[in-house]
């Protein structure tokens, strides 16, 4: 049967969306013709992949105008290289974006499917760890919606971040599938497939005018190919494309091997390509440091360069006017081989000279920065690279001496602050730097929030930014406004607009409208009225996945995020014991009812960080038992943190745990999604609270604990953690009934050590910021009892979140590093 063709209808005032009937014949269509379903047997996930080719169908011809469009204008585009994206599920955000919520609802309706159903069953897509890949998607959502031509590429991984399951309080993880029942969102384009190299040698060859070039002869070929998602700004302003690489062999079966009897030999090839793109690494602030993650790396930014220089040739026939028409962003270091990878395109594989060459990659890459933790800093060894990238190898070593010359001679730099910007770390074992080499090859390096961008400059990399003083500049990282408050709270949304008009939906800045609000006290019990449903939902989703029972009128205090030392969950449960111990001694006093709850992974090799999950669990099951608490606290811990679940957790906090170590936490994300939804912030100096601090005004926040000044000075004169403990007996009773098996009995050793870290070295100041944090507590404690005062607090941190659009982030970065104009939303 031939399609009718489908005309789009961008639904703005203007241009209303689709009629009911219309979406409900697409998605019969959809189901008949390309799940290929009867309507009478078809199950859950039938009608799932159905509604979702009928939303994909209505972006299509925009999908195609955007492309076309840039083709046409000539406009530059950007490219953002990721080895993550934490897009979570598609359907509500594109549904949204292109305001088919309410159509495809009733269509489904009428078809006697339910549409809440249906988004709950689609999978996260869980291709990121944390804060880096959710920064990631929601940059991606917000370059289609400011109208920025841009490329999101990265990697389909088979397996994204390990789901998380608990086994007596253990974490456990377990393989996660979000293809196992397809992806109807991507094409795959066999045609956009490249052959990646690996291993092999380096020859000179002599061209017919006598110049001698190097050759990379790899030894080992691979294929990537491409698989394509659209991603649909808001009210469809533009959809950009999401590119992601799969690994294939090239020959996917060895005939030889096959037909000589070796039938699993004659599938290695293929087994061995496929593993490239098979895992996510699950490692979120270390390096993974093994050769497959550099094969991952390497394999995705070869892909990437390969196309983007393809394309570019095709339009313009020319390379010289790369960074003209090209902005590559460099998320983190972890592509940061695609700056010798691109050297090597334009010198060996094009014949350019060296230094034009050089002036045309640092006029394409931008670098981003999201970690100090000098764990986190990615080196390989020279030998590994020699090995798999012969010729990368050479190229660095040439980069390298051309900065060192410009090091000595330019900037008088001496042995030490040579040895400082080398990309070459001689300590130890030879290894190249990939943050120096990501440094010298771009002509910006942001950091992403105001503190941790100053931090760059006067730590890691303060040579550099002597030698390069212009380079460093500060991106505040932002989210998305329309996952992380019109989609996952649609009640405060329908709220906000009944007040303050539509208008903040296109212009979140109008959000300040709502401070004059603050104080009214009917708008109060209005918002208040919807925190208190959002929280009736979690209690359910709560009991549902652990069977505690909580009361939705108690203080929900929130801490959900990747479990670090750094980030001291440690601190927050703690407190929680001292909490529980003031209970029982002290049950003729008043207490606010608190319900305290974490969720976060651990990556699978951290050890301390598994035994927090443990400690959790283990301080839950004997607070939420003891008859003495009387309910008045509880606490959660909710397995399988992901974005689904934050779009649940977010809407229903009263209290935002931001207690990272100062100097630690480069920006945080998750502080500016509770700001959107009214909770209210308790935090350290660090990151980007600074700037909520100094955005919602200091009366709207509770701020607590040492300063990066002050914790410098505390390592460095190595001041002791015994005198804060000593003055601090509830501390002490909690530290010593943690240490003492009191949550343990089963095996009264277990925290023995994780307490005797805090008692010896205290690196992460969890004693020493304790006190401050009790009183910082009692603070919010007393906030909660004047709920007029608690109330025009929460309305003042949603009125102020403007700031923390990843919008504003886009327009920054594309004004300020990329040199391209986003069109006002
Ligand atoms: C986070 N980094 C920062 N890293 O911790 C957070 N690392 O403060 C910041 O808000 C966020 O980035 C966005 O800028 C990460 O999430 C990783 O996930 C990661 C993954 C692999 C290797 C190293």
């Amino acid at each position: 049967m031939p399609q009718k063709p489908i005309v789009y209808d961008a639904p703005t005032p203007e241009r209303p969306a689709a009629s009911v009937e219309a979406i409900q014949g697409e998605i019969l269509e959809r189901l008949i013709y390309s799940v290929g379903k009867d309507p009478i047997v078809a199950r859950p996930h039938d009608w799932l992949a159905a509604t979702i080719l009928a939303v994909r169908d209505r972006v299509m011809d925009l999908w195609m105008e955007s492309s076309r469009e840039t083709w046409r204008t000539s406009n530059k585009r950007v490219y953002y290289l990721s080895l993550e994206f934490l897009i979570g599920r598609l359907m509500r955000d594109a549904m949204s974006n292109v305001g088919l919520i309410e159509p495809v609802r009733d269509a489904l309706r009428n078809l006697n499917v339910d549409l809440g159903d249906l988004i709950n069953l689609e999978p996260d897509a869980a291709l990121g760890n944390g804060g880096l890949g959710r920064l990631a998607a929601c940059f991606l959502e917000s370059m289609s919606s400011v109208k920025i031509p841009a490329y999101g590429y990265g990697i389909r991984y088979v397996h994204g971040l390990f789901r998380q399951e608990m086994s007596e309080g253990w974490q456990v993880e377990l393989p996660e599938e979000w293809l196992a029942h397809g992806n109807p969102w991507e094409f795959e384009r066999r045609e956009s497939a490249y052959e990646i190299g690996f291993g092999g040698h380096v020859e000179p060859v002599t061209d017919p005018d006598g110049t001698v070039r190097q050759e990379w002869r790899p030894n080992d070929h691979l294929l990537a190919v491409a698989f394509d998602t659209p991603i649909v700004g808001w009210r469809g302003a533009r959809v950009n494309t999401l590119r992601l690489w799969s690994a294939q062999p090239i020959d996917p079966i060895l005939l030889d091997k096959f037909n000589s009897g070796d039938h699993i030999g004659a599938l290695e090839e293929s087994a061995r390509a496929e593993a490239i793109t098979r895992v996510l690494y699950p490692a979120d602030s270390t390096a993974a440091g093994q050769e497959l993650r550099l094969r991952q790396e390497f394999f995705f930014s070869s892909a990437s360069l390969q196309d983007i220089v393809r394309r570019h040739l095709q339009q313009y026939g020319d390379l010289g006017s790369l960074p003209d028409k090209v902005a590559i962003q460099l998320n983190d270091t972890h592509p940061a081989i695609s700056i010798a990878e691109l050297m090597r395109i334009l010198v060996d594989d094009n014949g350019l000279k060296w230094a034009d060459a050089w002036k045309l990659t640092r006029g394409t890459f931008g670098y981003t920065n999201h970690t100090l933790l000098p764990e986190a800093l990615e080196s390989w060894p020279v030998a590994l690279l020699e090995r798999l990238l012969p010729r990368h190898m050479q190229i660095i070593y040439q980069i390298n001496a051309d900065v060192l010359a410009e090091a000595r001679q330019r900037a008088k730099f001496n042995d030490g602050q040579i040895a400082s910007v080398s990309l070459i770390d001689e300590a130890g074992g030879r290894r190249v730097r990939m943050g120096q080499l990501a440094f010298v090859g771009s002509h910006s390096i942001n950091g992403v929030s105001a503190l941790h961008t100053e931090l760059m400059k006067q730590t890691v990399f303060s040579d550099l930014h002597k030698l390069y003083p212009d380079r460093i500049n500060n991106k505040t990282n932002g989210i998305t406004p329309r996952r992380w408050l019109m989609q996952c709270n649609p009640g405060l949304t329908k709220l906000i607009g009944d007040r303050i008009g539509q208008g903040f939906l296109d212009d979140i800045d109008l959000l300040q409208g709502l401070k004059a609000h603050a104080e009214d006290p009917g708008f109060q019990e209005q918002f208040a009225g919807v925190k208190k449903a959002n929280k009736q939902r979690l209690a359910k989703l709560i009991k549902d996945r652990t069977n505690i029972t909580v009361s939705p009128d108690a203080l929900f205090d929130v801490q959900i995020k990747r479990i670090h030392e750094y980030k001291r969950q440690l601190l927050n449960v703690i407190q929680a014991v001292a909490a529980y111990d003031e209970i029982r001694a002290h049950p003729e006093r008043d207490y606010v009812p608190r319900v305290k709850i974490f969720a976060g992974k651990a990556a699978p090799g951290y050890w301390n960080a598994k035994l927090i999950i443990k400690l959790i669990n283990d301080v839950a099951k004997v607070i939420n038992h003891d008859p003495a608490v009387r309910g008045l606290l509880k606490v959660v811990f909710l397995p399988n943190y992901n974005v689904s679940l934050a779009e649940v957790i977010v809407p229903a906090a009263d209290l935002s745990e931001q207690i990272s170590t100062a100097g630690m936490e480069a920006s945080g994300t998750g502080n500016m999604k509770f700001m959107a939804n009214g909770a209210i912030t308790i935090g350290t100096m660090d990151g980007a609270n600074v700037e909520m601090h100094k955005e919602v005004g200091a009366d709207n926040i509770v701020i607590f604990g040492l300063s990066t000044a002050e914790v410098n000075e505390q390592r460095a004169k190595g001041i002791a953690p015994a005198a804060a403990i000593e003055a601090s007996p509830r501390l002490k009773e909690a530290l010593d009934s943690i240490a003492s098996g009191v949550f343990s009995p089963d095996d009264p050793n277990r925290y023995r050590d994780l307490i005797g870290g805090l008692r010896d070295h205290d690196w992460f100041m969890v004693a020493r910021d304790f006190d401050a944090y009790v009183a910082a507590q009692a603070e919010v404690d007393a906030l909660w009892n004047d709920k007029k005062r608690w109330n025009a607090i929460a309305i003042r941190n949603t009125a102020s979140v403007g700031f923390f659009s990843s919008d504003r982030t886009i327009r920054q970065y594309a004004k300020e590093i990329w040199g391209v104009t986003a069109t006002p939303a």
